[in-house]
């Protein structure tokens, strides 16, 4: 089907629109100024190889991490964005140490909305040209409209986002995402500007086939981790198994999505916690999970439902098809592992 006859994004958020009872088309016009930032950085990204926007500019971010260029240009493109259109209240980013509090054009504090965000996610990929993302999750505020945003609008649980998704800026860009009825994905035609629906009603396959993981940290997993992965490796007649990773967790948790398969970063003896941040990578992406039909979880706790208590918590997290994910919950309760994440 030709891209000129499937249905625009633009359409598709108009359209669901009445979805949402006594909807003001605020949200609507939230998701379109996402879309609007995506634009601007898939352009960027596209280019990367070519301007001097790769490498790093030697600043350590809060996660201790070293900023890339294309971090902190992301970062700008979708605050600066999201700030101009009076829509959001507060922002949340990995790229920044506290939330942005944002005052209306009357200096108010009347817009209802917070938005959480990585904003470039996988960016220690960029100098080796492999995929990258953006990750968003939007709750509706609970301080009261007129006064300044507060650390408990962006600390709720995740059962309480609004909407959440992606972009990826891969072979092609793609931004999926879902309002809690299900998960569509949409395709940039870059010649037009505008993304067309490529990937209605997104579900995972019936049984899962791929297991994502750095096996590099193997030795330092808890035992139930270890038993699933030798469990995916033995010789299996009805389920052979593939290790497909490339660090980047849009493009594992995206292609797992599509084709069937569990994403899993566990706790380590290094990071207990996990090293995947609960607000702004792992919660978006458990919502979609689950919109997906897949189960997302810590472990031990159903992911949306962990209570947050700092603004860039990390958490393990295993998220995917849910075979596999109740077969890696099974080894670990198995194990007697330890809930090292939560206690
Ligand atoms: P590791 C990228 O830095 C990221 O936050 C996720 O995109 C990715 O899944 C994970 O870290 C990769 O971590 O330790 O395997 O390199």
């Amino acid at each position: 089907m030709k891209s000129n006859t499937r249905k625009t994004l633009d359409e598709f958020i108009i359209e669901k629109q009445e979805d949402f009872q006594y909807s003001t088309g605020e949200l609507s016009r939230l998701l379109n100024s996402i879309l609007l930032a995506a634009r601007v950085v898939s352009y960027k990204v596209n280019k990367a190889g070519l301007v001097d926007i790769t490498g790093s500019v030697g600043v350590v971010n809060v996660q201790g991490e070293e900023q890339k260029k294309l971090d902190v240009y992301a970062n700008d493109v979708f605050i600066q964005t999201l700030v101009n259109r009076e829509i959001v209240c507060g922002i949340a980013s990995e790229e920044n140490d506290n939330f942005i509090t944002i005052q209306g054009f009357d200096n108010g504090h009347n817009n209802k909305y917070v938005v959480l965000m990585d904003p470039l996610d996988g960016s220690s990929n960029i100098d080796v040209n492999v995929s990258v993302g953006t990750v968003f999750s939007i709750y509706h505020r609970v301080s009261p409209l007129g006064s300044p945003v507060t650390m408990e609008d962006f600390l709720q649980p995740g059962i309480n986002q609004v909407a959440a998704g992606y972009i990826l800026y891969g072979t092609s860009t793609m931004i999926v995402y879902t309002t809690g009825k299900g998960v569509n994905g949409f395709t940039l035609n870059p010649a037009i500007g505008s993304f067309y629906l490529s990937h209605p009603n997104m579900k995972y396959p019936e049984r899962g086939s791929i297991y994502s993981v750095n096996e590099g940290n193997y030795v330092h997993f808890p035992q139930g981790v270890k038993n699933f992965i030798k469990y995916c490796q033995e010789e299996k007649d009805d389920r052979p198994y593939s290790s497909r990773y490339i660090g980047s967790l849009v493009s594992d948790c995206h292609r797992n999505l599509i084709k069937g398969g569990i994403f899993f970063y566990p706790p380590t003896t290094k990071a207990p916690k996990g090293k995947l941040r609960l607000l702004y990578e792992c919660n978006p992406m458990a919502f979609i999970t689950e919109q997906a039909g897949g189960i997302a979880t810590d472990g031990f706790k159903r992911t949306l439902e962990i209570q947050p208590t700092e603004l860039h918590e990390r958490t393990a997290f295993y998220c995917g098809n849910s075979d596999m994910v109740k077969k890696m919950m099974e080894s670990i309760e198995k194990a007697g592992d330890g809930n090292t994440a939560r206690e």
